[in-house]
């Protein structure tokens, strides 16, 4: 009697902690604009194993690729995180800067010569600073990944110099600043979504387009005619995990600390995995007979001369102390 007691007792904490378990897991929603066949994807993704595997199940990050939350408008990703129709997301810098203009710091030409510069932006006081100011915005930034150094491509002819760009039509991201950068460079910039890009490059409604080595590698936009790549290093966007506020005050101390642990560790595995992949897709885009054009010294710093008046006018929209620490961190040596 007394053990047919002690085994419903424990069959009954079963069943509770079943339903306590049940009722303590979570799904939620991150958005990405670009799938898992691209860096970008499978940082997402490796954030949402790593939460899934330390959480036991309890939390599951479901996926959505495309920017399809937002339907294929990325600029409103940051809106609709903060709005809580989407609860997290690994976003552009470039994107979310309508509504961080700070984040425009990022997409200032020439500002980055290379990793160690960007590395050194991210890691310190401008990282801390950019951070804050998209916490301000209502959102909570958790760790850095990257969508890479972005490349010039077009259909045209190899670009070397800004004459060489002069009327070419190029697909930018909607983010004002690169209408300046673009317009200052003698070209021709329309903005439009990355969802409208491929199509707009393929029939030759633009000439040509600006990505990371990664994009152009894995969404083969060497098939939409874009021959010729100048590798010029003009600018890096980073990637930020991040969470609506009210799913973050939502959550208990130990899930925030899992949640932010595991951005970490997958913004690092990303980081890593894409620049290690670099060389590689510079060989295999040549092999698809798409000319690489790398620029000399004098050759970049006409690229940084034209384009000086875009600093100027962007600098205070970003601000002093941001613009003072960043300027610190690139200068480095
Ligand atoms: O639209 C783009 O060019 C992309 C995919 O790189 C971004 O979302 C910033």
């Amino acid at each position: 009697m007394k053990l047919k007691r002690l085994f419903s007792a424990l069959a009954a904490g079963a069943a509770l902690t079943a339903l306590c378990a049940t009722a303590q897991a979570r799904e939620y929603s991150v958005s990405t604009v670009l799938s898992d066949a691209f860096p970008w994807g499978q940082a997402a993704q490796k954030w949402a194993d790593l939460v899934n595997e330390r959480s036991e199940g309890r939390i599951t990050l479901r996926v959505y690729p495309n920017a399809q939350l937002v339907a294929g408008d990325q600029t409103k990703e940051f809106s609709a995180m903060r709005s809580g129709l989407i609860d997290m997301a690994v976003g552009s810098t470039i994107n979310w800067s309508p509504q961080v203009p700070e984040l425009n710091l990022f997409s200032l030409p020439f500002l980055m010569k290379n990793d160690a510069d960007l590395d050194a932006i991210t890691q310190g006081e401008a990282g801390k600073l950019a951070f804050a100011a998209i916490e301000q915005r209502g959102i909570v930034p958790l760790a850095w990944g990257e969508n890479g150094f972005r490349q010039l491509s077009n259909s045209a002819k190899p670009v070397r110099s800004p004459a060489d760009m002069t009327g070419l039509k190029i697909r930018v991201v909607g983010s004002p600043l690169f209408q300046d950068t673009f317009t200052a460079l003698g070209a021709n910039p329309t903005q439009m979504s990355w969802a409208d890009a491929k199509p707009a490059l393929t029939t030759g409604a633009v000439d040509g387009q600006e990505n990371p080595l990664s994009v152009f590698d894995v969404a083969r936009v060497d098939q939409v005619g874009q021959k010729y790549l100048t590798l010029w290093d003009y600018m890096a966007d980073p990637l930020v995990f991040a969470v609506n506020q009210r799913v973050w005050k939502s959550l208990p101390e130990e899930d925030r600390e899992l949640l932010s642990q595991a951005a970490i560790d997958a913004g690092k595995w990303e980081i890593e995995l894409s620049r290690g992949a670099q060389a590689q897709r510079l060989v295999d885009v040549r092999e698809r007979g798409v000319e690489v054009i790398e620029l000399s010294d004098t050759e970049r710093a006409a690229f940084v001369e034209a384009t000086a008046s875009v600093h100027e006018k962007w600098a205070p929209r970003i601000g002093d102390a941001l613009m003072d620490a960043a300027r610190k961190a690139v200068a480095q040596p």
